[in-house]
Order: structure tokens, then sequence, then C-alpha cells
């Protein structure tokens, strides 16, 4: 330490400030420049990759609130990019025996078409999963019993937009709804 000090004040009285504390410097910073720029290449390399594989497919997980004919507080919306691959999971927390619940995905937001396959739904019955056959319907769960977890995989609209997604369990497509957000 001290010789050092010694010769960068000897540098200093011999004019050779630029030098002692100068080149030094500039050489390790444009070593520290390069090895910032080349790992920021990875990082928007490992960036770019994970975009890919957001785009190829996402997770979302749908829960229903306890025993209440409703979806919790983190279920009534989620948003996915247009085209991407849905791996949608309802996890039927409920205990009550009569608490059973699905998702059943609309191409549309208008309430006159979610009545009609909640209604549809019922006539369908128990068969069907209470999924009728109704070209508004863009993805389906089966029907999840209480403790019981089930899955759908579908590609989201390629149409930015808001679409609608119900309960279509006897007596829950009017209150146990949801909004899927396709930006
Ligand atoms: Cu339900």
């Amino acid at each position: 330490m001290k010789s050092s000090r010694f010769l960068c004040l000897f540098s200093l009285l011999a004019l050779l400030f630029a030098a002692c504390g100068g080149a030094s410097d500039g050489d390790a910073s444009s070593d520290a420049d390069h090895a910032a720029a080349e790992s920021d290449m990875t990082a928007a390399e490992s960036d770019m990759a994970a975009a890919e594989s957001d785009m190829a497919s996402v997770e979302i997980v749908l829960r229903p609130d306890g025993d209440n004919i409703a979806f919790d507080e983190n279920s009534t919306s989620f948003t996915v990019q247009a085209g991407a691959t849905v791996n949608l999971t309802l996890e039927n927390v409920a205990t009550l025996a009569v608490m059973l619940h699905n998702v059943v995905i609309l191409s549309s937001n208008e309430d006159e078409v979610a009545n009609r396959v909640g209604m549809a739904a019922i006539a369908a019955g128990e068969a069907s999963g209470f999924v009728p056959d109704d070209a508004a319907i863009l993805a389906a769960t089966p029907l999840a019993q209480p403790g019981e977890t089930v899955q759908v995989t579908f590609e989201a609209p390629s149409e930015p937009g808001t679409y609608r997604y119900l309960c279509t369990y006897i007596g829950h497509h009017t209150v146990m709804q949801g909004t899927m957000v396709v930006t």
C-alpha cells in the first residue's frame, strides 16, 4: 500500500499523473464495461427466452371462496396474451359436499350470453358435466368435486378483449363469474 502510494506520488512529481491513475483506471473500467455488456446480453437472451415460453403457455389457477358460491378474490379475473396456450386449473378447495364447481370460458362478456349458457347447462345436466353444447363456449373444465382439482388447456382468443367465465353447476352461474382479459 505504502509503496504503491509512493509510486503514484513519484509519477505525479514526474508529471506522469495520467499514466499512473488515468491509464490503469481506463483499462479496468473498459474491462468492467465489457463484462457488463456481456452480462446484459445474457440477460436480454434469457428475457427473450422467458417471453417466448410465456407466449407458449401460461398457468392459471382459480379457486372458489371456501364453501361460498363464489370465486375467491384472486380468481375473479386473470390476464393472458392473445393466442397464448392457457393451462387453467380449478382447485376446488370447498369442503361441503354440495359445492361442486367448474369453469366455463365464453367467447363473450355479455350477460345475455352468460345467462343463456348458464340456463342451458342446467338443462344439459350432470351427464354433460353441466357443459351444454353452445358455440359461445371456448373451453370448460370437468366438474370438480369438493377437494378435487381439474384442468383444461385451451388457446386464448386472438382478439384482445374481456371474456366472461362462469361456474355452470346448478344455481351458480349468476353469481360465480369472472373475466379473462386478453391483451
Ligand atoms: Cu360453482
